[in-house]
């Protein structure tokens, strides 16, 4: 399939488990029309590794940046200025009927105008998906809340109108 676009971000852990750690990986992702995949990165050799996970870019619902609240500490920022946020429809059945649900996907670009072009790129990719919200989450989930709304659901309505 052909690549839309490849680049290096940070991506936070999905945290899919109430177990799972909150950490940031620097990850390959490459975007096809079909999905987002991910891939360990040797940033020294500038090549591609395993395949770490993927977004099937019929289940986005959304994607936006993200504004971070007021109060968040400037290291949390620095220095990755810009973000990117993919609301995912992720329910996963599994054999044993485990429900996973995958809310939000948070990816660091270096730059701004890479953000842009990534965010305008998988508009363009996601426009005609049948899930699209009208509402988001400006700020962050983090700590088991919402930053925006302190709603304590990961699956909580958005709580701002997206422009268009
Ligand atoms: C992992 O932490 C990595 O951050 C995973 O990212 C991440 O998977 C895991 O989150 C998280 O537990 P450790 O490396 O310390 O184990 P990657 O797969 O890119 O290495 P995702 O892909 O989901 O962010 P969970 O939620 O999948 O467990």
């Amino acid at each position: 399939p052909d690549n839309i676009l490849e680049e290096v971000f940070i991506k936070r852990s999905q945290q899919k488990k109430k177990t799972s750690p909150l950490n940031f990986k620097e990850r390959l992702f490459v975007l096809t029309q079909d999905k987002i995949s991910y891939y360990d990165y040797d940033a020294e050799k500038g090549k591609r590794k395993g395949l770490k996970g993927y977004v099937d870019t019929e289940k986005i619902k959304c994607v936006e940046i993200v504004f971070p609240e007021d109060s968040a500490p400037p290291d949390r920022l620095y220095p990755f200025q810009s973000y990117i946020t993919l609301y995912c429809d992720a329910f996963f059945f599994s054999v044993s009927q485990i429900i996973y649900d995958e809310g939000p996907l948070y990816v660091f670009a270096k730059s701004d105008q890479i953000r842009k072009h990534w965010i305008n790129e998988l508009k363009k990719v996601v426009r005609f998906n049948k899930d699209l919200v009208q509402k988001y989450h400006p700020c962050f989930w983090e700590d088991g809340i919402w930053k925006c709304c302190q709603q304590e659901m990961k699956q909580a309505m958005g709580c701002r109108v997206l422009e268009t």
